[in-house]
């Protein structure tokens, strides 16, 4: 009788140990028919464009899909990203048209000086036919779609120099300026068409650059001057808001494919959310930051902005980046806009 309980308590064990190891095989396979998203991104974890994907992005693709973020360009340096992408190495990124421009010199047309007015002249460019060839080239070529547009922001110039030593209210007043610009071709040119004298560095190192005196200032939308506390190390801002800037949300074409049709409408659908809340957090921000920058000790003062204007466009038009533009682009992203 002892024998036989023993038998049946062995027995037992057994089976849930045979349970057990089942489980352990099957457990990892069920986890890895999850796909996983991943980002590289050189903004911070609080940066608006990060909290939407995070907040929004994420939980709306939750049910056949991981997001893993990597932020502060940790993933991959800031503008080696559309590259991994194409090599299968990441499947997404929050990308400039500066760096698009780098394998599409046409894509320099929407990180001109002066081009879009405001965050809703970006959204109606960005879903305007206009767009089609652009996003076509980008998907044939690169292997990436581009599936929304984010709101970065005006960008101003933010100097080391307290007014006093530097008024800019013109082009000319910044000549001789030694200001960092991201490092492609586009960004640095935009740097030379504001009448500085651009030097290539990439986000991470600019706080740095900025407190050592290695650079004399940058250009940043106020959001972002606050996020990566610029206004520790700076002592004005000119607001010339010379470029309202955009990112686009580059998405692997191979993870694409692979996506039911469902997948694909929820991705999409994801990625407009994210912008449109990203963007909206991001108007806010811009509209409600000068105060606290001020309280910092930075002077913040608008220029005159028709010169910088009209030096600016005419920098672009007269350059050989203008030649790479398709015709009649520029006149249809003007009709677009107020
Ligand atoms: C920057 O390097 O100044 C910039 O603002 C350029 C943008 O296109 C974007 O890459 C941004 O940095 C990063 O996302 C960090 O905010």
């Amino acid at each position: 009788m002892l024998k036989r309980t023993r038998r049946v308590a062995l027995g037992a064990i057994l089976t849930i140990a045979a349970l057990a190891v089942a489980v352990s095989f099957v457990s990892p396979s069920l986890a890895q028919s999850k796909l996983n998203f991943t980002l590289a991104t050189s903004g911070s974890e609080t940066d608006q464009r990060s909290v939407a994907m995070r907040e929004v992005f994420a939980p709306m693709v939750a049910g056949f899909a991981d997001y893993q973020p990597g932020y502060n360009g940790t993933l991959f340096a800031q503008g080696t990203e559309l590259e991994a992408i194409s090599r299968g190495n990441l499947t997404m990124s929050i990308a400039s048209a500066q760096e698009l421009a780098q394998f599409f010199p046409e894509f320099s047309v929407f990180g001109g000086g002066y081009v879009h007015q405001d965050a809703a002249h970006q959204v109606r460019v960005f879903n305007d036919p206009l767009m089609d060839p652009f996003k076509k080239k980008v998907e044939d070529e690169l292997g990436i779609k581009l599936l929304s547009v984010m709101y970065l922001g005006r960008r101003h110039v933010n100097l080391r120099f307290p007014r006093s030593e530097r008024d800019v209210q013109t082009p000319a007043d910044l000549a001789g300026v030694n200001l960092r610009m991201p490092g492609t071709d586009a960004w640095q040119f935009l740097g030379k068409a504001l009448g500085a004298s651009p030097t290539p560095m990439a986000f991470s190192e600019v706080y740095t650059a900025l407190s050592t005196g290695a650079v004399d200032g940058q250009d940043n939308p106020l959001p972002t001057v606050v996020d990566a506390k610029f206004y520790e190390v700076t002592k004005q801002i000119a607001l010339t808001s010379h470029l309202v800037d955009l990112n686009y949300i580059a998405f692997s074409k191979e993870v694409w494919d692979s996506l039911t049709s469902d997948q694909q409408l929820t991705v999409q659908r994801a990625a407009d959310a994210a912008a449109a809340y990203g963007r909206l957090k991001q108007l806010d921000k811009e509209n409600s930051l000068a105060d606290f920058i001020r309280s910092q000790g930075v002077e913040i003062y608008t220029p005159d902005l028709d010169a910088f204007r009209t030096h600016v466009q005419a920098e672009f038009i007269n350059s050989e980046f203008a030649s790479d533009w398709p015709a009649g682009v520029l006149d249809k992203i003007n009709a677009l806009g107020n």
